[in-house]
This record gives structure tokens, C-alpha cells and sequence, in this order.
């Protein structure tokens, strides 16, 4: 399958994400991106192509025009108020007792436009961040021409995105752009399946009341888990998108036999739905080896999702989301992309 891949997406290498109570080194670094990549060439897994640019309207069927405007000006007007040595970062949420509106001075339009304080605004945030959703559109673009797969390698990754906030390392949706593009193109129905070791609040968010997509994701238990506030096993959509939401929220230390059952109950609702194509946001940090993680998944077990994936015979896209264990990101991801073409 095609690689869409652009090295813009290395602007985006933030100095300090606020954990366990102190500033500690990113984990979402650039260094992620390019050793998929490289493993990807290793075993030729297909051609590297770059994305088309598709602009901010593209952006704007997603994501709401005064975020997009916050996006690309917060960091001028951070560097403007205290200069560029530090990354912009949030303090205070318009939490409960709080109301939420938009203030007009940096430190408070970055608290009202985040989720948590560990996702630093850079001078580069901006263009890694559109790279990366113009990667992941370029991905659907090529399904939609009719490639049965395509990989978007992209990061900043995007499924904590909602359609007004970043957060979790994620500027724009990137999946949920894939999504819509494909709709865009003529397709009916759209299946994402997140299988991060996150739960994806923003894609479930931003089609949440919407029958059109489908969403299903596999994820540490929000009770014991990053995001906390989304992702119970009771969130199955509003509206007219009640029981198009499907979770399976999973404990700490779940294994590679208790994942693939409920991969396996989530192909079956993918199935029944009969969609057009399907959008993976595929992280790989339900590794074993994950810094930041607790699943208990090995390199050896990510070849078979792919090959449960690629019996569900959709048209794919493959979105490029999590995963921390620099090392081993490259053989865990495309592992899954080689499982899927073999598969
Ligand atoms: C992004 B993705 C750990 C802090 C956790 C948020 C994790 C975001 C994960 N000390 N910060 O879903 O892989
Ligand atoms: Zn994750």
C-alpha cells in the first residue's frame, strides 16, 4: 500500500508536557514518525508519496472556524506576550461552576481551546498539524480513487481532537478528516475503528449525534485511563447517531487474547453496518513495552489484527495514532500494515 508521509511533521517537538506533577520530555516525538517510516522501507511495504494540500476549508468540515483561527495564531501571540522560550501551555479549564467563554487573552484562550496541559502549542504546531490532517485526507483520497489500502504516517496524531479543542497530542482529527473526505467523495457510510490504547473522545465527539460514521474503539477503561471523562461502555451515540457508537473500554494488563475478542465483536458491528470504507486510527501503544501504557500486547501479535482487518474486505485507511515505544513502533505499526496485506 501507498505511504503518504510528509517531514513537515517534525516542526511539531514540544519542549515539556506536564506529567505526574513536573514538566517532563515529550513523548510525541519526531523520532516516532521516522522509525515507522524507516522500517516501512525496510521491508517495502509500498511507494512514500506526499500529501496534497487541501486547505482550510477542507479543515473546516471538521473543526470549527475560530479554533482553526486559534490554532494558527497561538503561537504569536504567546511569543508576543513572554517571548519564545517556553511552549504555550494551558493552566485553568472552564471546568464545572465555570462558564465557557472565550476570553481574549492568550493564557485564558488556550485554556478555553485545550483539554489538558499536556499538549504543547510550538512555533511549528500549526504546519505539523495541517501536514498531518493533509496526510491523513490524502490517505482517503486514495481509497476513495480505489486503492483497497492506503497508510497516512502523520503526526501530530489526532483522535483526542474534538472540533474546538486539542489535547492528548492532538491538534486536528486526522481521522475524523479521512472520514469526512471520504463522505465527501460519495461514500454513504464510513466505519472508524480506533484501536489506540486511548480512548478517541474526539472522534467520538465530533460524530457523535451522526448515523453517516460509524464509531468503534478498543481502549483502556476511561475509569483507570487518559482521557478519563470519555469512553464508557454506555456511550452509544445521541440523535440520529444513538447506536452508531460502539465502545469496549478494557482493564489495565489486558492481553493479546482478551483484545482480539473484543477486536472480534467490534468487526462483527462493522460488518452488519456494511459501510463504504473504513478509517483506522491505529495506534500501536497498546504495546507491551509502552512507556506511558498498560496493555500487554507483543511485536508478534499485531500481524493478526491486521489480518482480522483486511477479512472485513473494506476499502482501508489507515491513519497513523499512538505509540510511544520508539524502538519498537516501526515493527508494531507496519507489522500490523504487512498482517493486513498478507492477510
Ligand atoms: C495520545 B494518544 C502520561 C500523560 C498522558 C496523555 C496521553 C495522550 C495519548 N503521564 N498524557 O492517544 O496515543
Ligand atoms: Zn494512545
Amino acid at each position: 500500500m501507498q505511504i503518504v508521509y510528509s517531514q513537515d511533521h517534525a516542526r511539531q517537538h514540544g519542549r515539556g508536557e506536564l506529567t505526574d506533577g513536573r514538566l517532563m520530555p515529550v513523548v510525541e516525538t519526531p523520532a516516532r514518525a521516522e522509525m515507522v517510516l524507516k522500517r516501512a522501507q525496510e521491508v517495502g511495504l509500498g511507494d512514500i508519496v506526499p500529501p496534497s494540500d487541501f486547505g482550510v476549508d477542507a479543515l473546516a468540515r471538521i473543526h470549527r472556524p475560530d479554533y482553526l483561527a486559534f490554532l494558527e495564531t497561538a503561537w504569536a501571540a504567546w511569543e508576543a506576550e513572554r517571548g519564545g522560550e517556553t511552549d504555550c501551555l494551558p493552566l485553568i479549564w472552564p471546568v464545572r461552576n465555570l462558564r465557557p467563554i472565550c476570553p481574549h487573552h492568550i493564557d485564558g484562550k488556550v485554556s478555553y481551546y485545550a483539554l489538558d496541559a499536556g499538549t504543547p502549542i510550538t512555533p511549528g504546531t500549526w504546519t505539523a498539524a495541517r501536514a498531518s490532517a493533509n496526510v491523513a485526507m490524502t490517505a482517503a483520497e486514495l481509497v476513495a480513487d480505489g486503492a483497497p489500502a492506503a497508510f497516512a504516517l502523520g503526526r501530530p496524531p489526532g483522535h483526542h481532537a474534538t472540533a474546538d479543542q486539542l489535547g492528548g497530542y492532538c491538534f486536528l482529527n486526522n481521522a475524523a478528516l479521512a472520514a469526512q473526505r471520504l463522505l465527501d467523495r460519495g461514500a454513504a457510510r464510513i466505519a472508524v475503528l480506533d484501536v489506540d490504547y486511548h480512548h478517541g473522545n474526539g472522534t467520538q465527539a465530533i460524530f457523535d449525534d451522526r448515523a453517516d460514521v460509524l464509531f468503534c474503539s478498543l481502549h483502556a477503561d476511561p475509569r483507570q485511563e487518559f482521557p478519563y471523562f470519555l469512553g464508557h461502555a454506555d456511550e452509544t451515540g445521541t440523535g440520529a447517531g444513538d447506536g452508531y457508537t460502539v465502545n469496549a473500554p478494557l482493564p489495565w494488563g489486558t492481553t493479546a487474547q482478551a483484545w482480539m475478542a473484543a477486536l472480534e465483536r467490534l468487526c462483527g458491528r462493522i460488518a452488519e453496518y456494511a459501510p463504504d470504507a473504513l478509517v483506522v486510527s491505529l495506534g500501536v501503544d497498546t504495546y507491551k513495552g509502552d512507556p506511558i501504557s498498560r496493555f500487554a500486547l507483543d511485536t508478534r501479535d499485531f500481524p493478526p489484527i491486521g489480518a482480522r482487518l483486511a477479512r472485513l474486505a473494506l476499502p482501508t485507511a489507515f491513519v497513523m495514532e499512538g505509540g510511544y515505544a520508539v524502538e519498537e513502533i516501526g515493527h508494531n505499526a507496519v507489522g500490523v500494515l504487512r498482517g493486513f496485506e498478507g492477510g
